[in-house]
């Protein structure tokens, strides 16, 4: 059986990432229903990321998302998270928003858009210097809606051009992720469709560039445990965007729609020592809460996360093994279900406590009164989101 000391520090060490998007206001292509108390600004983004991490303990950093948190002075903006206890996670340029992107960005048939993208992509890793960011994190809205519009291997060419420039003026430290989507908002071709695509654009890149899955830009039905367990095994697991999804992209509440799914990927992870520091596998969300409150909303996916991860601790990797190397079936099967229907909130109860939080951390945050305040606060100016 795994040792309860090591579970417990093991999920005590565990980081789980919150995007700034997710605090501001947001919606379908139908309508963005606009919150209260919604962030004004970069800033305040990041005070309400720091709020779940008050309250979850396990939230330590935050990602932006470049202009969307455009801010005069970087340095000051990375010291005020770090006052409020948290750092800057990873740097999302944004080249899909801007009229000149209409047939791409880095791949459009056009050099000087092509130019002023990957300009885009050198800035924001001026960012990630400013900010102490380790991580540049890419998603191309890149691609073709029809048969012939443009050569499918000459946007490979264009993207691994633009890709190999931004690798080369990465520092030691800092990393690529390299994000696929499988349609939208391209819908014959997207250049980057698939996990194999990205890793073999990685690949060529070299150590330091590593494939990031978004759990929600798959085909329904796709394994996407296979991809993890492939990927670590390959050490070119970056990390996730975590989500949920019922047919698309839905960037609803990881752990909402399949919570088993999510355990499957996360027992893939410590199966493969994703878990491991060294291994650099980052723990993101990528979601948007249209109709939810936005900070309970995180709070409660930091948790779907943390008890995914609780279960795949518990599987008896020993037992596990063994029943897999005498080929029982039924005994290995045995084995994952055992820890998936493990009820793991006592446990995770106990290690906030001695985390010195409540142990009930959106019970906790209803209680605060802290949606009052700044329901309160930010009753003047204009709320952040899509595009602002
Ligand atoms: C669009 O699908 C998207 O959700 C991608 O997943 C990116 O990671 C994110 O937007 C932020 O740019
Ligand atoms: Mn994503």
């Amino acid at each position: 059986m795994p040792d309860r000391s090591a579970v417990l520090a093991a999920l005590r060490a565990q980081h789980i990432e919150t995007p700034s998007w997710a605090y501001g206001n947001s919606g379908t292509r139908f309508k963005v229903f606009a919150q209260e108390g919604v962030p004004r600004d970069a800033y305040e983004k990041i005070d309400d990321a720091a709020t779940v991490h008050r309250f979850t303990g396990v939230a330590p950093t935050v990602a932006l998302h470049i202009p969307w948190d455009m801010v005069d002075d970087y340095a000051d903006l990375a010291a005020h998270a770090r006052n409020q206890g948290i750092g800057i996670g990873a740097i999302n340029p944004n080249v899909f928003q801007e009229d000149d992107y209409r047939l791409g960005s880095v791949c459009n048939p056009d050099p000087a858009v092509r130019r002023k993208a990957l300009d885009h992509l050198l800035e924001c890793v001026d960012i990630m210097d400013a900010t102490g960011s380790q991580d540049l994190s890419l998603w191309f809205a890149d691609g073709t809606n029809y048969p012939g519009q443009d050569s499918i291997a000459g946007r490979q060419e264009r993207l691994a051009e633009a890709l190999r420039a931004v690798y080369d003026r990465l520092g030691a430290d800092q990393r690529m992720l390299l994000e696929y989507k499988l349609f939208e908002p391209a819908f014959y071709t997207m250049d980057l469709p698939d996990w194999g695509t990205s890793y073999a654009h990685c690949v060529d890149l070299g150590r330091r560039a590593k494939v990031l899955v978004d759990t929600g830009h798959h085909a329904p039905g796709t394994n996407i445990e296979f991809i993890v367990a492939f990927l670590l095994h390959r050490a070119k697991l970056g990390g996730f965007h975590f989500n949920s999804r019922f047919y698309a992209d839905d960037d609803l509440m990881v752990g909402a729609a399949d919570p088993f799914q999510l355990f499957r990927i996360m027992a893939e992870i410590v199966l493969g020592g994703g878990l491991d520091k060294a291994s650099g596998v980052a723990f993101m969300l990528d979601q948007c809460h249209n109709i939810e409150p936005k900070v309970q909303a995180l709070i409660r996916s930091v948790l779907n996360v943390q008890e995914a991860t609780a279960k795949a601790l518990l599987v008896d990797a020993e037992a596990l093994r063994k029943a897999q190397a005498e080929g029982d079936v039924l005994g290995a099967n045995a084995v994952l279900m055992d820890a998936y229907n493990t009820d793991v909130r006592p446990m995770l109860a106990e290690l906030r406590e001695d985390m010195g939080i409540d142990p009930d951390p959106v019970g906790a945050y209803r209680r605060s009164g802290h949606f009052d305040k700044i329901r309160a606060e930010r009753a003047d100016g204009a709320a952040a989101g899509w595009g602002a």
